[in-house]
């Protein structure tokens, strides 16, 4: 993937009111689908890039959960969940067809496998020594994550270019993420699995624009207004 273009040093410093604040994290994957899900809906917010091990006190007082994304919406109200915050910036006339493609039970039981099953079995073989693998203990958290998401989602894509049929939906956004990162483990590996249809939904949204905007890079530990995509 090409280098990341980085926001210029003339950025322009956050807005205390009234746009959404995101508290993100550049490379987690539940923090790049609520960049994009705002990026899609054309919603204006400010970014505070953090650091996991130097959470802000300001982040943890709005949800001491700890985890990102966590966005504060103009009224004050917290969402920390990366699915609300999609829900919530998709909920605009122009953008509501990307949630409501989304929400069919097929879409909203590969979301849950992602989520679930097929997070845990990526953690697994991402860092086989967090979790005391050996290499056939990692061999096979890596056969389950293919079983359990990648073939289901390899059949879906079959006959449709996204899993919103022909028009992209909120839950290519939610899962294209983890896809990627369990692409990169092995790429080589990746390129030989019998997965075509996977693998060109992967290299089209990789080169997209919009993830091209979602993984700009920010100045850390502090809040500035987030460009727009030029989509
Ligand atoms: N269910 C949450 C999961 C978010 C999550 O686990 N984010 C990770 C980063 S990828 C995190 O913040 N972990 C906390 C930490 O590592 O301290 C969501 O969908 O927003």
């Amino acid at each position: 993937m090409s280098e990341p273009t980085s926001i210029p040093n003339s950025a322009q410093p956050a807005e205390r009111s009234p746009l959404p604040l995101l508290y993100t994290y550049r490379r987690c994957p539940y923090a790049m689908r609520a960049r994009m899900a705002l990026l899609v809906a054309k919603r204006d917010f400010n970014a505070h890039e953090i650091e996991l091990r130097n959470k802000p006190a300001a982040m943890l007082v709005l949800s001491p959960k700890g985890t990102v994304p966590v966005l504060q919406i103009e009224d004050g109200q917290v969402l920390d969940e990366s699915w609300d915050i999609m829900r919530w910036a998709l909920n605009t006339e122009e953008s509501q067809p990307w949630w409501r493609l989304s929400q069919t039970p097929q879409n909203l039981d590969l979301l849950r496998l992602n989520d679930c099953e097929f997070k845990r079995h990526l953690d697994r073989y991402k860092y086989p020594e967090r979790h005391a693998l050996d290499a056939a203990g990692r061999g096979a958290a890596r056969s389950e994550a293919v079983a359990s998401l990648l073939i289901p989602l390899e059949a879906a894509l079959q006959f449709q270019s996204s899993l919103g049929g022909d028009k992209a939906c909120a839950a290519d956004l939610a899962i294209f993420p983890f896809v990627r990162q369990f692409a990169a483990v092995e790429p080589s590996w990746f390129e030989a699995q019998e997965l075509p249809a996977l693998r060109a939904w992967l290299t089209t949204w990789l080169s997209s624009q919009l993830f091209t905007a979602c993984m700009i890079k920010l100045p850390p530990q502090k809040a500035v207004r987030f460009p727009r995509a030029e989509t």
